[in-house]
């Protein structure tokens, strides 16, 4: 496998039109309640904790963060959902921001969708992936925290949620070093494995 570090913070941008151009190198989108480990999977992904910015508290991401990862492929780090901490005039532009980048940044190559591995599928888990089917764009599912998780368990809950989502589900962990080799592999894979060329 090519060496995927170091990445980089690239850029911060509130809406579609000051995202900057990356040519054909494929955009991932990180999607997910507020709190589920976003931002710190960046950080595990590059193996640098002080890449993205992460909290304890929800709402910590605010704008669309742009990582490069050595030019292999683009993580775009995003304002999670669910929060209610935040007044609905402002939730509101955010999620005009957000369906407005995901619906035209050509350089989309797919969202991924992170779950807690700690509790069930929550129902605005389901709007978010409804959404994404109505808009026709390709979701990868990542099942995370499962460090929480007795080792014993950890088949079966991945095993409940694909069942549940009926899609694949990848586990993966911020905490532990385990998983990253895997899912930069299906990364790095995704556009060859589904048989389309970036152009
Ligand atoms: N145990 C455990 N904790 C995690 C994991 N991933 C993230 N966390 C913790 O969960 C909290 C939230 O992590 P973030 O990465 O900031 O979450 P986020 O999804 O980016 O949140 P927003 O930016 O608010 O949308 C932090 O306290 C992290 O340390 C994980 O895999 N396992
Ligand atoms: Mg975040």
């Amino acid at each position: 496998m090519k060496r995927i570090t170091p990445a980089k913070f690239i850029i911060s941008a509130p809406k579609l039109s000051l995202c900057p151009d990356f040519g054909s190198v494929p955009e991932f989108a990180l999607l997910g309640r507020s709190n589920v480990g976003k931002s710190s999977f960046i950080n595990r992904l590059a193996n640098n904790n002080k890449l993205a910015k992460t909290s304890n508290k929800p709402g910590k991401t605010r704008l669309i963060n742009f990582f490069d990862f050595n030019g292999q492929f683009i993580i775009a780090d995003m304002p999670g959902y669910g929060f209610a901490n935040v007044k609905k005039e402002m939730k509101d532009e955010w999620e005009r921001n957000l369906s407005h980048y995901l619906e035209k940044r050509h350089s989309l190559c797919a969202c991924i969708q992170f779950i807690d591995a700690r509790h069930p599928v929550q129902k605005n888990d389901y709007q978010m992936r409804e959404w994404l089917a109505i808009k026709n764009l390709p979701v990868i599912t990542i099942a995370t925290k499962v460090d929480c998780l007795a080792k014993s368990k950890i088949a079966n809950v991945v095993n409940s949620i694909k069942v549940e989502l009926d899609c694949e589900v990848l586990p993966f962990s911020a905490k532990d070093n385990y998983y990253r080799e895997n899912i930069i592999k299906y990364l790095l894979n995704y556009n060859e494995s589904r048989g389309d060329s970036i152009t």
